[in-house]
């Protein structure tokens, strides 16, 4: 049985993921900062497999290595992880950006996948093997208007993921990044600071893709052979062509 730390399990991509591993019996740790919607899902999962839960924000340093390593011994040896915790806030132009919106993407989607990685990372060298999945976005791969920062650090997890991949190398430890465009998720509601409508606006009028599907995807990343690794994949709904061309005529 394969164990699988996934970072923002709480909602969206994570969430979801968290329960399709559930069911195909992955042991599953399973991080957030919000400790009772942790301990409801732990609960809810735990009738499919063996699991347990971290709480902390990625962006505590000290708090991500403390509650890695005070994993039980069943479950400190860690196959499998998945850097999913990931945020938007705020969509403004550069000259009008604000620094705590800049500060809180570039803390969380980058200096906190670099903490998760460190805290894991030894062990995986040390047993040469592991695998590593770094959840990025279309604002990976391309720019968009007022997108600057977020753009930015997703840009960084695509160079963060490479260099992974670099480095690891020589460890046989797997590494890749999924890309997804727009899936429906609480992602536009934390972006646009809890305005419903504005955030519901942005997936009106097509099929945007469901965090499920990038659940899916995840889990066959991960089941495929030692000798395949994926290591970049851009995943979009149908009616996106890039991360503002969507077709609302579907
Ligand atoms: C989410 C996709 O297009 O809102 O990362 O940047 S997008």
């Amino acid at each position: 049985m394969k164990t699988v730390l996934i970072t923002g399990a709480t909602s969206g991509i994570g969430k979801a993921t968290a329960v399709l591993l559930a069911r195909h019996q992955y042991r599953l740790i399973i991080c957030g900062r919000r400790k009772e919607i942790l301990e409801t899902l732990e609960s809810d999962l735990a009738k499919h497999t063996q699991i347990t839960s971290l709480v902390f924000d990625v962006k505590d340093k000290d708090s991500v290595f403390k509650a890695i390593s005070s994993l039980p011994e069943d479950f400190s040896k860690i196959d499998i992880l998945i850097n999913n915790a990931g945020n938007a806030h705020g969509l403004d132009p550069i000259q009008t950006g604000n620094t705590d919106d800049w500060d809180a993407m570039i803390d969380i989607n980058v200096k906190g996948l670099l903490y998760v990685s460190k805290a894991i990372l030894p062990q995986m060298t040390e047993r040469k093997s592991g695998h590593i999945i770094n959840i990025g976005s279309t604002a990976a791969k391309e720019v968009y208007p007022n997108g600057n920062v977020y753009c930015a650090s997703k840009h960084a997890v695509d160079a963060i993921t490479q260099g992974m991949r670099i480095d690891l190398n020589a460890f046989g430890i797997k590494v890749g990044g999924i890309h997804p465009g727009m899936v429906h998720t609480a992602f536009s509601e934390v972006r646009f600071k809890g305005d419903t409508d504005r955030a519901d606006n942005v997936y009106k009028g097509f099929q945007p893709l469901l965090a499920e599907d990038i659940a899916d995807i995840i889990h066959f990343v991960i089941s495929r052979p030692y000798h395949v690794n994926i290591a970049d994949l851009m995943v979009l709904s149908t009616a996106q062509a890039t991360s503002t061309i969507v077709n609302k005529n579907l």
